[in-house]
């Protein structure tokens, strides 16, 4: 993110949050969708975000689910902490002239994660989650707005891929022959997750259970709020644990390049599923407890797609550093979902073991 759109998110916060001329932003974050900057101010610290309209076609809708999600929240003694919206001396909660410009609280020496630690921070991260989906157990879904309609619809994501590789141009065809082959071998499998998650119950989820959605507090390691509630909305607890899965299991970054040391985390995942499984005991039924481990190879899979899509279309839609950035991230994305599949018996067992629940 270069200095003007700094500058540029401060101009259009300035008078709303009466901030001097002594203001300064500096990037915050790794979000590939929204500019996020941490804006100082004297004594004075915001987190300020310039929402991407071409994704989030409308930042009232995000504004309105997070406000919605974190009152009802509040009302709940053991529910997770999401981060709020401040609005300005004006009373409106978006800014500049796109109305495209927000503010959110600054959680003081919070911590976000890229790479997971320890299994204690996935053990966190799920009972984090996992809370998140159960304090919203008893929110209406109709007074949410589908901010992004089929989000985590795998059969959506595949025709999307399909579509992009009949418009891409050929250079970007060849650069990623096998890549596109590799998914299209696997592609059988999109009607059987279909299929599986048309059968569970629809649930408020985070949707982007990301280890860098989870605040920590470095001192003890707590979770300390949860971020990013943009594309919450009714899902299915398959696809969160499944980004939990996604993001935490693997020792690499998701663009990380160095394939061979890819591969998903047994002991990660065991932590995982006991943390998902305790904050939601008595919620989560047997068929979803079922659907954690196919959740898992899905999402990752689907992700891979999503950023070859991308990469295919020429990046219109993930922030990239580099014009091969998205299919590097595809092919480690793939390289996890394999190392998923090597492992899967062995991770249904765990998922599904009464000793994870101590109920043995
Ligand atoms: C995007 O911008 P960020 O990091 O919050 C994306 C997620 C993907 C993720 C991949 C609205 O999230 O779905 O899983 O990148 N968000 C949207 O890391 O598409
Ligand atoms: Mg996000």
């Amino acid at each position: 993110m270069n200095d003007e759109i700094g500058a540029g998110i401060v101009e259009a916060i300035r008078e709303p949050y009466r901030l001097s001329i002594n203001a300064t932003a500096a990037p915050l974050g790794n979000g590939h969708i929204n500019q996020t900057v941490l804006v100082h101010d004297n004594e004075q610290s915001l987190v300020a975000q310039r929402i991407n309209t071409f994704v989030f076609h409308d930042p009232g809708a995000l504004v309105h689910n997070a406000r919605v999600i974190r009152s009802h929240l509040q009302r709940k003694g053991n529910a997770p902490k999401v981060v709020r919206h401040l609005a300005g001396d004006d009373g409106s909660y978006l800014h500049g002239p796109g109305g495209d410009v927000r503010v959110l609280e600054y959680i003081p020496g919070s911590l976000s994660i890229e790479v997971l630690e320890s299994n204690e921070q996935a053990f966190e991260a799920a009972f984090t989650y996992a809370g998140f989906s159960r304090g919203l157990s008893d929110l209406d879904p109709g007074k949410l707005i589908i901010v992004i309609p089929d989000f985590h619809n795998p059969s959506m994501r595949y025709h999307l891929f399909l579509e992009a590789l009949q418009d891409a141009r050929v250079t970007q065809i060849e650069a990623c022959r096998d890549d596109i082959k590799f998914v299209e071998s696997t592609g059988s499998l999109i009607v059987e997750w279909q299929s599986l998650m048309d059968g569970l119950p629809v649930r408020i989820c985070h949707n982007d259970c990301k280890i860098n959605n989870v605040l920590i507090n470095p001192d003890d390691g707590k979770a300390l709020a949860v971020i990013d509630l943009d594309t919450s909305m009714p899902g299915y607890l398959m696809t969160d644990f499944g980004d939990l899965v996604r993001t935490c299991c693997n020792p690499e970054a998701e663009d990380s390049t160095l394939l061979e040391r890819v591969n998903a985390r047994p002991e990660v995942f065991t932590a995982l599923a006991r943390g998902y499984l305790k904050g939601l005991e008595g919620v989560i039924l047997q068929e979803e407890i079922d659907s954690l481990v196919p959740g898992a190879l899905m999402v990752c899979f689907i992700q891979g797609v999503r950023f070859l899509t991308d990469f295919l279309g020429d990046n219109q839609y993930y922030s990239v550093d580099y014009p091969s950035h998205n299919l590097d991230r595809a092919r480690n994305q793939f390289q996890l979902f394999r190392s998923l599949q090597t492992r899967e018996s062995e991770l249904r067992s765990i998922s599904t073991s009464n000793a994870l629940m101590g109920r043995d």
